[in-house]
């Protein structure tokens, strides 16, 4: 016989490996969960988790859960004693509700309330018994049997932005799986037919199109501003952020290098990047310093990493715009024209203004037109949810080995569309 260490099959564990993680965020929650593997934690568990109904946890089935007190009058251990000493408190005894769920043969969870002290207290036991600590990250890829499962729960830990937390949650429900299962159903069918063929073209169709937006749910836009020194680019990202985050002044020059302000509006997740205005000399008419032009430098450069750029005139009558896009070159990214200071400029005169290309007026003073234009950057940015909103419902691709999946698929459509 060999001398093996038994494994669990499913995800090639030796049992003999024990460790726990913090599956939750370190900051207080409403919930707080450990993972705990091995197959030495059963008989840690049982040393203080006390099921209410009596149930051996031994006996639990995978996938249910027992409810539970668990007993904390290991604080007055070794380890428990050093925890609570280094807070300056006493032993003390407690007891916590808490559920305790079998998610496979030697690998659990206990679900707490999210409170800081109880979840620390869990970890330390586990600890002080043997266990290593691993982050979230290393248990997930140990546990997880899906590389897919993994890889979006990465990009949900990354994401502020409800839209794409969404879109993630699905993903991780099985949406996209359940759409590839019903193209590759449709096309396994016999005998074949048009009708079918349409179907599963209409799927390929939509994830194809989903994926531009899938591929990025991790990172926000990149929205940068871009315009003469002074125009009011600092105060239209504090108008659109709602705090004052960027230097405004009134004398040119300012901002001196670009500065990201992250802010999530309408669920979607946006780096709006301030930068140093563009000018050729500053208001006292002298030759622009080294460390200006250097913003400016820096800002041509995000300028044409960016996914968005909002180029910033002021509407005062009296300002002049010394700034074009045509500056820095012809591959750059979409744009779209914002008139500022529009408390300063009347009726008539901006309806005289020279426009050559539709402008979504602003006042960064009075709040005028900062809906619309945050509406108008949306729409610019992710055209999606208003012109095909069918698009993020269901399956998403959100990694290239997802996109491979769907384009052998579109391939295969092609094949069988021809043969019909
Ligand atoms: N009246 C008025 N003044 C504004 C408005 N936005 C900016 N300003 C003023 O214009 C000056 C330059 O603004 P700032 O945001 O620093 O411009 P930047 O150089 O383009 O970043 C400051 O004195 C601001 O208070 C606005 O909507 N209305
Ligand atoms: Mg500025």
């Amino acid at each position: 016989m060999s001398n093996r260490q038994p494994e669990d099959a499913a995800v090639g564990l030796k049992k003999s490996q024990f460790f726990v993680s913090r599956l939750t965020p370190s900051q207080p929650g409403a919930l707080g969960i450990v993972g705990l593997y091995g197959a030495k934690a059963c008989p840690t568990l049982k040393a203080y988790f006390h099921a209410f109904k009596g149930t051996s946890i031994e006996s639990l089935a995978i996938g249910r859960i027992a409810v539970g007190q668990w007993h904390h009058e290991f604080l007055t251990g070794r380890e428990g004693v050093r925890s609570l000493e280094r807070e300056g408190g006493q032993p003390q005894e407690s007891q916590e509700c808490v559920v305790l769920v079998r998610t496979g043969e030697d690998s659990w969870e206990i679900h707490s309330h999210g409170g800081r002290a109880v979840v620390h207290s869990f970890l330390e036991i586990f600890v002080a018994s043997g266990a290593d600590e691993v982050s979230w990250n290393t248990w997930h890829a140990r546990l997880q049997k899906d590389r897919r499962d993994t890889t979006i729960r990465k990009q949900l830990a990354q994401v502020d932005g409800s839209y794409a937390a969404q879109i993630l949650t699905r993903q991780l429900a099985g949406s996209f799986q359940k759409d590839i299962r019903r193209i590759k159903q449709t096309l396994d069918t016999t005998p074949r037919c048009m009708d079918q063929i349409v179907v599963a073209k209409a799927v390929i169709d939509r994830l194809e199109r989903a994926s531009r937006i899938g591929l990025r749910l991790a990172q926000p836009w990149r929205v940068i501003l871009l315009g003469p020194v002074n125009a009011g680019k600092s105060s239209l990202i504090n108008a659109l952020v709602g705090y004052d985050r960027s230097i405004v002044s009134p004398h040119a020059g300012t901002t001196r290098d670009v500065l990201e302000t992250r802010a999530v509006i309408d669920g979607w997740s946006v780096n709006f990047i301030d930068t140093a205005g563009f000018h050729i000399v500053d208001n006292q008419k002298q030759e622009i310093n080294g460390i200006e032009q250097k913003g400016i430098d820096r800002a041509a450069v995000e300028a044409l990493n960016a996914d968005l750029i909002l180029h910033v005139q002021s509407l005062d009558p009296s300002a002049v715009d010394g700034f074009s896009t045509a500056q820095l070159g012809d591959a750059l990214p979409p744009y779209i024209s914002v008139g500022t200071k529009l408390d300063l400029c009347s009726n008539k005169q901006l309806s005289e203004q020279p426009l050559s290309e539709p402008m979504v007026p602003t006042s960064a003073r009075t709040g005028q037109g900062i809906e619309r234009l945050i509406q108008v950057v949306l729409e610019k940015l992710v055209p999606e949810i208003k012109h095909q909103p069918d698009c993020f419902l269901e399956g998403v691709p959100v990694s290239r080995e997802d996109i491979d999946v769907v384009r052998k698929l579109h391939q295969q459509v092609d094949a069988y569309s021809r043969d019909l």
